[in-house]
């Protein structure tokens, strides 16, 4: 008898509902949840594949310990115990900071590794972490820390109800929304058109994005700052601007006003590449549409000015009056609110307590940039890493410069892998533990809807039980905090019996008392009408708690109780952009830019073992111009040698004016083809990875952010033509 299970999608940010299908231990289908209130039926082709994710044979599903080139399975208690030790004994050897951790993307995509990875990581007593938001969102979050106070407390777009979108650095036609959690993302938009709201999207690339929108604009790579300040001066210069419901708690406003008063549109429009007209039209129609709100994502924020981006983007929305109001910018309110300063959840952040040993790189929140982690590795004197434990996480292929760690990860002394595959990361470790997969775990998602455009609440329930030999990830964190915790005996007793206590409640206990004590809880008060898990039970499609809503002062963090329209961090990181463009790019004679690009049937590095996915034309293409093609002797489909200043790499060209001129693109998260990897499907079609061109030293100096975009690369054939 076939059974259907209600749950919710975790790859990506988008939380679209599902349907699965079930009989018995088979998966008989995936299909997107009708009555999901938020996703109504949606799903991308990616929800299905967690079936291959599921029954993958190359999936771990017991310990493995590595034997040269060799792994075995090893028992759990065993693993566990010796992984411990040995962590132990490089730190009782050489320090805290020589055991170092690394979380990767999928650690915000599981309930109980949110909540447990971060008891782990403090146990560990280690300045040396690292995780994948200094390759992704820190911008966003220095600049939510810097303006509201708060490093997750981020103005996300009501998309349903704008009348003007101005997407800058995002896709989401390929990656279905980000710091934007908008199930059926796509149709959204096209809504937005339909009722006579106008998209603009600015890109390097005509993407699939920009093929919707009213109006695409080509930006020279890593400029945007000096787009968004001369959009900015347009509207200070020509008095268009007006802080609105904002006006009585926002700060910093007249130094904004003269700040930008040095970048005129005539001044931007030789690096930006977008005519000094067109930028003060954009801003005009922005400032005089009735609301309008601009989102920027990765190609801002993975850039050499990420942070400055990440505030103007800000500022743009809150000097035209449409931060906290219906169809602009709104704080979502999440049933269980992350926000809350509940113990175990994150505190407001703060920047530059300490620095990176090597580099003198700013820390985030208690951990430092990815950037740095290979230099730290390989860089002798105290405090040198020597151990590594990296958590669904695969910097090889994520973090840039991806060949000096590969190197850097075969000289460690030890290095464990929780993870669910031998791939390019995992292959250096000693030992795998790996954890069950979504399909085998509860859900309550705690992070994406706190950045979604609707406020909403669903429980998940595990789809299968997992196997009676299996543990789930917090298991495996939990068993190896109180392990790797002890300073002495009282101390190991304490973290003992916190362990216990918290296994005791497992992660939905902890959902439990969130979600109680939240803005929809009942408060536990008897008779009391309000969210519970129970209540959360009895509606397995999920619960609409309604649109956004304006919420400030009231949601702001900052003590002052008023939003940081001009934060001295950022107003001085301004004369670091305008240094950078006095000089001019220095870039080598005939040199091209490259960006990177999301295919919608991949998911960063690690879903290309699915052959549903991983079928079709090859993908890891180099996008190039037809004149830049022309003038290097290219046609489609020849091989041609990309080379930085860090590695080279070859693939397929594909000739296309969808790129901007001088501007050049491969995809990210490829690159299967390296010795001791165990995906039998990826490797056939392996690819190669950008991150063995981006730059371990291009990097954005404010938030020590990867700088991904805007790498300088030489092109060309690697057979050249006769004439
Ligand atoms: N050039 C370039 N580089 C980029 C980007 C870019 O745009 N351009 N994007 C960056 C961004 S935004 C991100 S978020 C990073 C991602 O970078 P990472 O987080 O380092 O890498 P992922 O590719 O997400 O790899 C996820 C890992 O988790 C494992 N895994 C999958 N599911 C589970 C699970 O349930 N539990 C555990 N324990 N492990 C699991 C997979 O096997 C894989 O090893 O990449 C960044 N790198
Ligand atoms: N299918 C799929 N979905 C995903 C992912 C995936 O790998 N695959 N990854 C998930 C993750 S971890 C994240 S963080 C999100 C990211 O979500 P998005 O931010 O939407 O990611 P991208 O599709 O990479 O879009 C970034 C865009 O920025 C452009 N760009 C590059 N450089 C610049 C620049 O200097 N200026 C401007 N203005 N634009 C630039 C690129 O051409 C690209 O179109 O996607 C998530 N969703
Ligand atoms: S867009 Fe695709 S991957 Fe993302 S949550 Fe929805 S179905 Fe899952
Ligand atoms: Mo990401």
């Amino acid at each position: 008898m076939s059974q259907h299970h209600f749950g919710q999608c975790t790859l990506c940010e988008a939380m679209c509902g599902i349907d699965v299908e079930t009989d018995g231990e088979k998966i008989v289908s995936i299909r997107g949840d009708k009555e999901d209130p938020f996703s109504q039926g949606f799903i991308c082709p990616k929800a299905v594949a967690l079936k291959d994710i599921h029954e993958d044979p190359d999936r771990l599903r017991n310990p493995v310990r590595r034997a040269g080139k060799t792994w075995n399975e090893v028992a759990w208690e065993e693993a566990l115990g010796e992984a411990a030790r040995r962590l132990v004994a490089i730190r009782n050897e050489f320090g805290p900071q020589s055991v170092a951790v690394y979380l990767g993307n999928p650690t915000v995509h599981s309930l109980g590794a949110l909540l447990f990875a971060p008891l782990f990581v403090r146990g560990l007593r280690s300045r040396s972490r690292f995780s994948a938001t200094s390759v992704d969102q820190l911008p966003h979050m220095l600049a939510s820390l810097e303006m509201f106070g708060h490093q997750l407390l981020f103005p996300v777009p009501d998309l349903d109800r704008t009348d003007h979108l101005l997407l800058i650095g995002s896709n989401p036609a390929a990656s279905n929304g980000s710091l934007m959690t908008a199930p059926g993302v796509m149709r959204r938009l096209e809504k937005l058109k339909a009722r006579g709201g106008r998209l603009v999207v600015v890109d390097p690339r005509r993407t699939e994005t920009a093929e919707l929108a009213d109006e695409h604009i080509f930006i020279r790579p890593g400029t945007d700052a000096l787009l968004l300040l001369a959009m900015l001066e347009t509207l200070f210069s020509e008095n268009r601007v007006r802080l609105g419901t904002c006006e009585p708690f926002t700060s910093g406003f007249e130094e904004l006003a003269a700040l930008v008063l040095r970048f005129p549109a005539e001044r931007v429009a030789a690096p930006t590449g977008v005519p000094a007209a067109t930028i003060k039209r954009l801003a005009r129609e922005f400032a005089s549409s009735r609301t309008a709100v601009c989102h920027g994502r990765i190609g801002i924020s993975t850039q050499e000015f990420g942070g400055l981006c990440a505030w103007l983007v800000n500022a743009l929305n809150i000097v035209t009056g449409n931060l906290d109001v219906p169809g602009g910018a709104l704080f979502p309110r999440p049933a269980v609110d992350i926000l809350s300063g509940h113990p175990g959840l994150p505190g407001p952040g703060h920047y530059g307590k300490f620095r990176s040993r090597v580099r003198g790189l700013p820390e985030f929140g208690g951990e430092l940039p990815a950037a740095a982690l290979a230099e730290e590795i390989e860089t002798p004197g105290p405090g040198q890493i020597r151990a590594l434990v990296t958590f669904a996480g695969n910097p090889v292929l994520s973090t840039p410069n991806g060949t000096r760690l590969d190197r850097a990860l075969s000289s460690l002394e030890f290095m464990l892998s929780i993870d669910i595959y031998v791939n390019e990361t995992t292959r250096h470790a000693h030992l795998i533990l790996p954890p069950t997969t979504a399909l085998e775990r509860d859900h309550y998602d705690l992070i994406f809807p706190a950045l979604a455009v609707r406020n909403t609440a669903k429980l998940s329930r595990a789809v299968f039980e997992k196997p009676a030999s299996a543990r789930h990830d917090w298991e495996i964190l939990n068993e190896l905090t109180w392990r790797v915790s002890g300073g002495g005996v009282i101390d190991e007793l304490l973290s003992r019996a916190q362990s216990l206590l918290l296994s005791q409640f497992g992660p939905l206990g902890l959902v439990e008392l969130g979600l109680r004590f939240g803005p929809y809880g009942d408060k536990f008060i008897p008779l009391a009408d309000g969210l519970s898990l129970k209540k959360l039970e009895a509606s397995p499609h999920g619960v609409d708690l309604g649109p956004l809503e304006p919420g400030l002062p009231r949601r702001l963090f900052t003590s002052s109780r008023r939003i940081h329209l001009a934060p001295p961090l950022f107003v001085e990181d301004v004369g670091r952009l305008e240094s950078r463009f006095r000089r001019g790019r220095d870039r080598k004679p005939g040199s091209l830019v490259l960006i990177g690009r999301r295919d919608l049937r991949s998911n960063n590095s690690w879903m290309h073992n699915s052959a549903r996915l991983a079928k079709g034309p090859p993908r890891v293409t180099l996008l190039i111009h037809p004149l830049d093609a022309e003038t290097r002797g290219i046609t489609s489909g020849d091989t041609v040698v990309i080379r930085s200043r860090t590695g080279e790499v070859r693939a397929p060209a594909e000739v296309t004016d969808r790129i901007m001129r001088g501007v050049v693109s491969l995809p990210h998260g490829w690159g299967h083809g390296r010795e001791g990897v165990r995906l039998s499907v990826a490797s056939r079609s392996p690819g190669v990875s950008i991150n063995d061109l981006t730059d371990d030293l291009c990097i954005d100096a404010l938030t020590g952010n990867a700088a991904f975009s805007g790498i300088s690369v030489q092109v060309e054939p690697e057979t050249p033509k006769s004439s």
